[in-house]
């Protein structure tokens, strides 16, 4: 069983700093449950455009508020806490954040550690993965 709290996660390298965002990483590719598990701050006033084309992932805001509007088709939701979305389709997105918002996010295939977002808003895939 793993068993972790935020305060053992926060300064060490599953805590990943990014100038929008932050993200407390507590499970990850090598603990073998085939998803990553994040605690995730979007830095209040910022915009984001996040395009994970290798990943599916899925969010719960359980703090603050803000809009994802999906790039694909233009349409807008509101996001506050209790709200869910889930990119099923890899959708190219933008998040704008109007106060800090905290989200727990899971990522299939999980995270592999230290991803921050590539010049198109995408996490790579670990290079076996990728196949490249
Ligand atoms: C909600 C979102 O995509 N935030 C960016 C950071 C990412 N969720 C992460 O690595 O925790």
């Amino acid at each position: 069983m793993i068993v972790k709290s935020l305060d053992e996660i926060i300064g060490t390298n599953d805590h990943v700093d990014d100038q929008n965002w932050e993200s407390r990483r507590f499970i990850l590719k090598k603990d073998g449950m085939g998803f990553s598990l994040h605690d995730t701050i979007i830095r209040a006033g910022t915009e984001s455009i996040f395009w994970y084309k290798y990943h599916q992932e899925a969010v719960y805001c359980i703090e603050g508020e803000g809009e994802i509007e999906d790039l694909t088709d233009g349409k807008v939701y509101k996001i506050k806490a209790g709200t869910m979305y889930a990119l099923d389709g890899n959708e190219k997105h933008c998040l704008r954040a109007k106060t800090n918002m905290r989200m727990v996010c899971v990522f299939n295939p999980p995270c592999t550690g230290r991803e921050t977002h590539d010049e198109e808003g995408a996490y790579r895939l670990p290079t076996e993965e990728a196949n490249i």
